[in-house]
């Protein structure tokens, strides 16, 4: 067979800050080839991960959702028949207003997460939520405690430009296990030290993959960032190294954090951290006298109850040395702010309404099981709209939110591209395109570009994309003549984009991408930081901070956000810390070959990742009489979840890592890894503490 190949151009669509400019190989039959990086984008620069380096796997996977189902046999219990796309659409309609008569609208609650970041199909959910006045969601499972936090000292949620790194002698990676989450931050530093011999320091619970390749690793006990940072900080002011002039113009607090870290140098702060004193002094120094250190700030180390503090705490170190004067000097979390999109049409922002209750995303266990606070003052949710997330699978407290979606008073309809753990447990699963089959645009968390996902190959009969979904129940639900409805995908992306003045959809799509990068004084804050007073500040106000995202006061944490303090500290007050029948700390880290929850959907990225194990330190094993390979049951007292061990050094004794979103399924007793996590808020502004949870273990 001699197919030609077309290369269409798009962009990675997945919740991944790397958001890579993509080529794809188009085949004469309809189907897509390899996929690549494209080389002309400065940031992809040609590499992307494996997993969607083979995306026709996934694409044209047997498995995939082609019909809309509708339950027949018990919840959960595994009946469907397939229906037409329009009976199940009425039926749909039909149901959402019954339970809005019942309980008033609040009681349907549309649920969404990145699953694609694509602005149209993820953010569209908004516009018909807006109109029907159903709850809204507050969005906290991932960045919450780290935006929070970066938020808390420059004002905006913004830094260096990742392409600077070439222009840095040591970059930090902190946090991030980039060779398996981001793989271009790996790329671009390792590029670095070919270049210019720049060391590169990283920054873990455990020796990962991104370690292994690092100048200096620093393997410290899980949430003891903010007291490494400290320790790093006193050093700085004892020795010299603290920029004071840089301090006196741009930042507050600078005297009160002197003499607050006093008292935290090297010596408190390695039994705290687990690092020796000599690491903390040669961390401390190297960064201290290279001014052009880049700190490149992930989010597993603010996944714990103290994480905004340690990601405020870490990024005041290039506050104190002055990093961000030069070139390559400063820090990097995420791009967010620099974009300036203007999606209010698309989101029907203009019927965004105050008054409507919040309810928080990480909190699905407690609002399904009806716990009055978690309801935050409204009715039951007895009906859902699910697109692009999978939270029986994803979400902490586990056996709750399982617990909530098996009520037969709830009517769930899943929009979904396979038969998501989620899914299995709706009364409705609608089948969705993928992000070759429909028309989008995507943004830079990691990097300064905005790049168009056109259209590039035919879905298959069956699926349907977000936008028809959501437009096909306004159509039914008597909204559709509001404003933002009644369009096209490609009406809205040119709303969109002649908004966020970029030109016109085609336009952008014909320049393959849009570079976004703010001015080196802008990015480095040499105009001043982005809070009024133009200051970084070291003692933020923890009860006034957040990232921008509404509702600024977050339920459930009455009492919790005085405990921060101002000024950066330890947290351990904070966390789940290990106890006489927990003794260890487990870290929920992800794995290379799954994205969340997935592609644990496809043989390749199953088989590279074996099962679901639990990396334990040789002599804990040895304590438990475990043996490599053993099954083991990690517990606490929100369940038990079997796995695997792997006996290694490459973390700490007392802390033990489980790679991976497993399917529930994957593990021998059916409970997910998030049977062990707890959703109680991240203080100031919400989150789900994944890496923050203590566990006993015992041998099977
Ligand atoms: N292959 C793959 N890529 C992904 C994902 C995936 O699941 N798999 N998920 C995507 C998503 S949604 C996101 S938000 C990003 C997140 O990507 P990252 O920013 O990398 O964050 P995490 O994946 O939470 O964790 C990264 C590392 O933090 C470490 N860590 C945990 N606790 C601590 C701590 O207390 N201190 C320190 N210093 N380190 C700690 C973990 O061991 C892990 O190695 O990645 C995206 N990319
Ligand atoms: N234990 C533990 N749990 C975690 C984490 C952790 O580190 N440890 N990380 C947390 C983080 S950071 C995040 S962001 C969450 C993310 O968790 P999820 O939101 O579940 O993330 P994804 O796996 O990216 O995407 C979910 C689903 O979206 C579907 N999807 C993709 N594109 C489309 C589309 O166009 N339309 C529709 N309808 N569906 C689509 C996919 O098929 C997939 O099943 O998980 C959190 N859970
Ligand atoms: S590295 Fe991230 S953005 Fe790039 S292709 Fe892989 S999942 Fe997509
Ligand atoms: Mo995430």
């Amino acid at each position: 067979m001699n197919e030609t190949i077309r290369i269409g151009h798009t962009a990675c669509p997945h919740d991944c800050p790397s958001t890579c400019a993509l080529e794809v190989e188009i085949l004469d039959s309809g189907r897509i080839g390899r996929v690549r990086g494209a080389k002309a984008n400065s940031y992809t620069d040609g590499v992307i991960c494996a997993k969607v380096a083979r995306y026709a796997e996934r694409v044209h996977h047997p498995d995939r959702l082609t019909k809309p189902l509708i339950r027949t046999g018990s919840k959960g219990g595994g009946a469907w028949k397939e229906a037409g796309w329009d009976e199940t659409l009425d039926l749909i309609a039909e149901r959402f207003r019954q339970a809005a008569e019942r309980y008033g609208t609040e009681t349907v609650w549309p649920y969404y997460y990145a699953g694609t970041m694509g602005l149209i199909q993820r953010d569209g959910i908004h516009r018909l939520r807006h109109a029907m006045r159903w709850s809204y969601q507050f969005d906290s499972i991932c960045i919450n405690p780290a935006w929070t936090g970066y938020h808390a000292g420059c004002g905006a949620v913004r830094g260096l430009d990742p392409r600077e790194m070439h222009e840095s002698d040591v970059i930090v990676i902190w946090g991030t296990n980039a060779v398996a989450t981001q793989i271009n931050v790996m790329r671009h530093a390792t590029q670095t030290r070919k270049e210019r011999g720049a060391k590169i320091v990283v920054i873990d619970v455990y020796d990962t993959e991104t370690m292994r390749q690092a100048d200096m690793g620093l393997m410290l006990k899980p949430g003891s960032d903010a007291a490494l940072a400290c320790a790093v900080m006193h050093v700085l002011f004892r020795d010299g190294l603290a920029d004071r002039d840089y301090m006196a113009r741009f930042t507050r607090g600078s005297e009160a954090l002197e003499t607050h870290l006093k008292s935290r140098g090297p010596q408190w702060a390695a039994p705290i951290t687990g690092l020796s004193v000599e690491e903390i002094e040669a961390f401390a120094h190297l960064v201290g006298r290279t001014k052009n250190s880049f700190f490149r700030l992930g989010y597993g180390f603010t996944r714990g109850r103290g994480g905004a503090v340690s990601m405020h705490a870490a990024l005041c170190i290039p506050a104190v040395t002055g990093a961000w004067q030069v070139k390559g000097g400063g820090a990097l979390h995420g791009n967010g702010d620099i974009f300036g999109i203007d999606s209010s049409v698309v989101k029907g922002t203009r019927r965004a309404d105050p008054s409507i209750r919040h309810l928080d995303q990480s909190r699905i266990g407690a609002i399904l099981t009806n716990d009055p606070e978690a309801l935050n003052g409204g009715p039951p949710v007895t009906a859902m709209l699910i697109q692009n997330t999978n939270p029986v699978n994803v979400a902490p407290e586990q056996e709750k939110v399982r617990r909530g979606f098996l009520r037969d008073d709830l009517f769930t309809v899943v929009h979904e591209q396979f038969m998501t753990e989620t899914a299995e447990l709706a009364d409705v699963v609608l089948p969705a395109t993928m992000f070759v089959e429909h028309d989008d645009i995507y943004r830079g968390g990691g990097h300064t570009h905005i790049l168009p996902g056109p259209k590039l190959i035919d879905p298959p009969e069956g699926p349907k994309p977000n936008h028809h979904v959501i437009e096909e129940l306004a159509r039914r639900l008597g909204v559709s003549e509001m404003e933002g409805f009644g369009r096209t995908e490609r009406q809205l992306l040119d709303n969109l984009t002649e908004r966020s003045c970029l030109g016109t959809y085609d336009e952008v799509v014909e320049k393959r991408w849009v570079d976004k990068a703010i001015a080196f004084e802008e990015a480095h804050y040499l105009n001043g930081f982005a809070h009024p007073d133009g200051l970084f500040h070291f003692d933020p106000d923890w009860t006034d901070v957040h990232n921008g995202q509404r509702p600024a006061k977050t339920m459930g944490l009455q009492g919790q956000v005085e405990r921060l303090g101002t000024l950066p500290d330890h947290t351990g007050h904070l966390l789940e810390e290990a106890d006489a029948g927990h003794p260890f700390r487990l870290v929920t880290a992800p794995a290379r070959n799954y994205l969340n929850s997935s592609f644990a959907e496809t043989a390749t990225s199953q088989k590279k990742e074996v099962r679901p194990t639990a990396i334990l330190n040789e002599q804990d094993a040895a304590h438990l009489k475990i043996a490599e390979g053993d099954p083991i049951a990690l517990s606490n007292g929100r369940g038990e979840v079997v796995l695997h061990a792997v006996i290694a050094n490459k973390a700490m004794v007392g802390t033990v890592v489980a790679e991976g979103i497993w399917p529930n399924k994957a593990h021998e007793n059916g409970c997910g890894i998030n049977t062990l996590i707890g959703a109680d808020p991240i203080a100031p502004h919400g989150g789900a503490a994944f890496h923050d949870c203590r566990v006993a273990i015992r041998k099977l």
